[in-house]
């Protein structure tokens, strides 16, 4: 029947609230298929196709537009369309990413959020979000080991705009002449952090005008960790003022020495930034948390609940520990939101700390995940996703077709390995073993996509050739997934 229904039969329509929940009915229907799905073991990963065979259009999916309006069946079917064609991230054996898994409560919370459909700028229009946000800020807070005098956050679309926002404020702190009079208010300026780090630093640098060439790349060790003693070494007549340490880096999962770091920060009168985007999630766990022993002397800290901690994508926050930096740095007093004189306490007009005038709502879904989860729902989430990665660690260890990339237990749930064919275990280590093991990882991936029944993401890194990297940060993985992972490498490796 949906069929004879077009859009303008949807509410605000007269009447329109059977033909809108029948509507809603099916594609809620057609989100639980898709959701089933993507736990089947049995089921793929993604339905692979070129970009040009998508753009094409496959099997009745079109993604051209038209004058002409589609009826709602056709719309259902485009929604269906698309999640088929996509790739099922929640599925436990997808590895590729550091945010995996689809949390329902996280979930049911994107729903409200999209249903509320508000901008978070202001008290005045979204009262709830704002006192969550609060909230959820406390409590991170806390849990770095911050005062309850310290601490300030912002959400932000995701950890690159977080570093982003640690570079402007360290900027600011140091200058604050550079928000009215610009860059001829500073000296040149150096950053440093680690080669290993995320290139979002090099990003922000560029920027913001410094320049990606005053990003200093600080060597890291045999245990990729930034190099304590390499850390001081910036060139003569540049002016350091801005540290980023990871806790958790993109390929290793390798957390720097926070405290060694925070010392040369304080000595120097640095500002010290913690990308813990990936790291953070570890906070939540007794077990692993003195692995950011250090953090609570950061000045900024990066933290994205959507990577360890499983929250839909986006939720990402910049933590600061100087209260009411964010506001002083950006705050610009655009008098058509933030009027001074309302009738609520203004100060939760929290929207000038922002760089953006309209926010998405990343608020409702960690709120509501911790509500159902409690801190302790997230503790033995992060613990269960290091054990696998401590389970397939020990694996390629005793495997003989299989090498580790770096030979010590990994400090968080990368894991990163070559695969092995005869052909390359035979050959003598060398250039020309490296050119060969080079195209390995990215044959076997090809391979993998066409099938479609697992993803794992390979990368050069330095002097090391393509290897794998699996990383583990969905609840739904098992043991038995990583088995099919390495047996699957396996068949597809096979000459
Ligand atoms: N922002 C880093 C994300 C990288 C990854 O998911 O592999």
């Amino acid at each position: 029947v949906i069929c004879s229904f077009l859009r303008l039969d949807l509410l605000p329509a007269k009447n329109g609230e059977e033909v809108t929940k029948h509507f809603l009915q099916e594609l809620l229907n057609i989100l639980l298929a898709y959701i089933s799905k993507s736990l089947n073991r049995s089921s793929k990963v993604l339905d692979f196709h070129h970009p040009h065979q998508l753009k094409e259009g496959l099997e009745g999916f079109s993604l051209e537009l038209q004058d002409q309006p589609d009826n709602l069946e056709q719309l259902l079917v485009d929604c269906q369309d698309t999640l088929k064609y996509g790739v099922k991230t929640a599925h436990p054996c997808f590895f590729n990413q550091l945010s995996t898994g689809l949390d329902i409560i996280g979930l049911a919370g994107e729903w409200v959020t999209s249903t509320a459909n508000t901008n978070i700028f202001t008290y005045e229009i979204a009262p709830v979000f704002i006192l969550m946000e609060d909230i959820i800020f406390k409590k991170m807070h806390s849990i770095i080991g911050w005062s309850e005098k310290e601490g300030d956050g912002i959400f932000c679309p995701g950890g690159t705009m977080s570093n982003l926002y640690s570079v402007l404020l360290a900027r600011y702190h140091f200058f604050p002449r550079v928000k009215t009079a610009g860059m001829l208010a500073l000296p040149p300026l150096a950053l440093l952090t680690s080669t290993h780090s995320h290139f979002s630093i090099k990003k922000s640098a560029a920027v913001l005008g410094i320049g990606s060439e005053s990003v200093f790349l600080v060597k890291c060790d045999e245990s990729n960790y930034i190099g304590e003693y390499n850390l001081v070494l910036y060139p003569q007549g540049l002016v350091p003022f801005y540290v980023n340490a990871t806790a958790g880096t993109t390929v290793y999962g390798a957390i720097d020495p926070l405290n060694d770091i925070a010392d040369i920060c304080e000595r120097f009168g640095l500002w010290m930034h913690v990308d813990a985007a990936w790291g953070g999630g570890l906070l939540l766990s007794k077990r692993h948390r003195m692995k950011l022993q250090g953090i609570d002397r950061a000045s900024s800290i990066t933290w994205n609940p959507h990577k360890m901690m499983g929250v839909p994508l986006q939720c990402s926050v910049i933590l600061v520990q100087k209260k009411g930096l964010l506001q002083e740095c950006n705050q610009l007093c655009a008098e058509y939101l933030f009027q001074p004189d309302k009738h609520y306490d203004v100060s939760y007009d929290t929207g000038d700390k922002s760089i953006q005038c309209g926010r998405h709502v990343d608020i409702f879904k960690l709120w509501l995940m911790w509500k159902a989860k409690g801190s302790e729902g997230f503790e033995s989430q992060v613990n269960h996703c290091l054990e696998n990665a401590e389970y397939l660690y020990y694996k390629l260890k005793s495997r003989k077709d299989f090498q580790l990339v770096f030979q010590s237990q990994p400090e968080h749930s990368n894991v990163c390995f070559w695969y092995l064919p005869t052909s390359v275990r035979n050959m003598p280590p060398g250039p020309e073993r490296d050119r060969e093991l080079h195209m390995v990882a990215p044959k076997i991936k090809a391979k993998m996509m066409e099938e479609g029944m697992t993803m794992i993401g390979y990368q050069p890194l330095g002097d090391k050739v393509n290897f794998f990297r699996c990383v583990f940060s969905n609840p739904a993985t098992q043991k038995e997934d990583v088995d099919f992972l390495l047996d699957e490498i396996t068949r597809l490796g096979r000459e």
